[in-house]
């Protein structure tokens, strides 16, 4: 038993994206591909040596040998004690919150969320510092540049740790202790909704079926909701994570978590449906033949936040991501609180939310999260919403259906075109950045260009700057054409298109999404010639 130094040589490709690392399996094989990264996260973490960090995973595919790597490895880079979950699993939301609640120096999460998993899939790794959240570009530069210069890496020659059970072992002078991933994020839910009332509507005839699609979210949906609130077993379906999930692609949307649509469309449908993805921070809400668009799910937490014990004196403030709806917008303004636009990605919101300037954030990628912890937090949406139902006594459509009446629709849709050519992908966002310049003031039909840009941040808490975030067109009637290149695909690249218009006039609400949206759809193309560069006739998600 002893520390070794291994010699190895640099990877070109390690730099880390929105989320971390993404890579498939097969790369991460590689000899000496994990230890070069996380060789590279203990250089560049100042302060490190004897601090306890977190450390768990989604339980895919790798994630339990990752776990054994890095734990020699922290063990030979003096790390003083980590906390793993049981089983190598741990949501990422959990593993922020149990960062927050044991003031670890931070965590190393693994998941490549909602790609898919198995021996030909996906994997990934991200770092997250003492506030529970993503690393900032900081961190994450000082990683990349690491790698590219690590020459050598350390670990620590032993056995395995046996993950299976809760213990306290030691690897030379570092503690190992595996603990329960689910306890501390349960009791953190039940400190903010109120249990009693989500007990007495899932005792009532009121039925939801949430789907864990096969990954993390099904230890943690089991006992919140079979256990703890008494719903009827069976409630959670493809609740038992799987290495490969299912051979599914746990994303939940309309396209991939079609055995829930199916069921929440279906005859006999309950009331409410909800799903998550690989890491547990994403959630899908649906009511009985019935959709909720993620923006609008923002919109309806921030306008009913009072409802909830942990909410109920109000927002500081919310965020949403630029390319979700302005929906959230319009009850700001009437709340009369501040609304934060940031780029996409969970990390720009730490700021606004250690500075308590924002307590709800959303991005329309089926991510809604809070302050109480510092990632997006899928079954947290989910328990929100059934605060929501249980305070109210209404359904999911009426919810929504009444918040329009009141704040008026924002038709929002995102249309992907996943693994198309890289470079062609890359010149099209290159013309319509050299288009912004004389798009202003141009007519195309009814429609009249506002204004264009390529979106750029400035953090308001520390100053930093994130330039080229995306295009966005926007149209003197409120609607808007967002463009933007993917951050977490795999596979050449993922051109994201997202659009949306307002509709103030409640008669007009009932109107199908693509159908509303049809004009601006259609504009879109006419805009940045999208089948001409990707050479596809149609997006491969909607959603
Ligand atoms: C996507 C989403 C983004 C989200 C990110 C990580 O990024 O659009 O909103 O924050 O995934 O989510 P991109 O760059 O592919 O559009 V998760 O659940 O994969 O951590
Ligand atoms: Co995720």
């Amino acid at each position: 038993m002893s520390t070794k130094t291994i010699t190895t040589t640099p990877f070109s490709d390690q730099k880390p994206g929105t989320s971390g690392l993404r890579k498939s399996v097969t790369v991460f094989q590689k000899p000496h591909y994990l230890e070069n990264f996380v060789q590279s996260i203990f250089d560049s973490l100042e302060g490190v040596q004897g601090k306890t960090l977190v450390l768990g995973g989604d339980g895919r595919f790798f994630n339990r040998q990752a776990i054994q790597v890095i734990l020699k490895m922290a063990a030979a880079n003096g790390i003083g004690r980590i906390l793993v979950g049981k089983g190598g699993i741990m949501s990422t939301p959990a593993a922020s919150a149990i960062i927050r609640q044991y003031k670890a120096f931070g965590g190393i999460v693994l998941s490549a969320s909602h790609n898919p998993g198995g021996p030909d899939g996906d994997f990934g790794i991200k770092y997250n510092i003492t506030n529970g959240g993503p690393a900032p570009e900081k961190i994450t530069d000082a990683i990349f540049a690491k790698s590219k210069v690590i020459d050598s890496y350390k670990i620590f020659e032993t056995a395995d740790i046996n993950l299976d059970k809760l213990s306290i072992a030691r690897i030379g002078e570092m503690a190992v202790e595996v603990i329960d991933p689910v306890e501390p994020y349960a009791r953190l839910m039940e400190s903010l909704f109120d249990f009693a009332s989500i007990r007495k509507l899932l005792q009532s005839d009121f039925r939801i079926c949430i789907d864990s699609m096969h990954a993390v979210t099904g230890t943690y949906a089991k006992d919140i909701f079979e256990k703890s609130l008494g719903a009827p077993a069976g409630t959670v379906q493809n609740g038992i994570p799987l290495e490969d999930f299912g051979g599914g692609h746990p994303d939940p949307n309309l396209v991939y978590a079609h055995d829930l649509v199916e069921v929440l469309f279906g005859d006999n449908a309950p009331d409410f449906g909800a799903a998550s993805d690989g890491d547990g921070d994403r959630n899908m809400i649906l009511g009985n033949h019935f959709f909720v668009t993620p923006s609008d799910s923002l919109a309806v937490l921030t306008a009913n936040a009072t409802l909830v014990p942990g909410y109920k004196d109000g927002l500081s403030g919310v965020a949403r991501s630029m390319p979700t709806s302005e929906a959230v917008d319009r009850v700001a303004k009437k709340l009369g609180i501040d609304c934060y636009e940031t780029p996409t990605g969970w990390k720009f919101f730490g700021n606004l939310l250690d500075a308590d300037r924002a307590t709800l954030c959303g991005e329309e990628s089926f991510g809604t999260g809070s302050n109480h912890v510092r990632e997006k937090d899928g079954l947290w949406a989910v328990l929100f919403w059934l605060n929501i139902l249980a305070v109210t006594g209404k359904s999911v459509e009426e919810i929504v259906k009444d918040h329009w009446k009141i704040y008026g629709r924002n038709f929002y849709s995102r249309h992907d075109y996943e693994a198309v050519a890289s470079e062609p992908a890359m010149e099209l966002m290159d013309r319509l950045r050299s288009m912004t310049v004389e798009l202003p003031g141009k007519q195309f039909g009814n429609y009249t260009v506002d204004y264009a840009d390529d979106f750029s941040y400035t953090d308001p808490v520390d100053g930093s700057v994130s330039k080229k975030q995306g295009i966005r067109i926007g149209f003197t009637d409120g609607s808007r054409i967002v463009f933007r290149l993917s951050g977490t695909g795999t596979k050449g690249a993922t051109l994201r298109v997202y659009i949306e218009s307002y509709e103030p006039d409640a008669s007009k609400h009932d109107v199908e999404t693509q159908v509303g949206l049809k004009p601006l759809i259609d504009l879109a193309e006419e805009i940045a010639l999208i089948r001409q560069f990707t050479q596809r006739e149609e997006p491969t998600v909607i959603t």
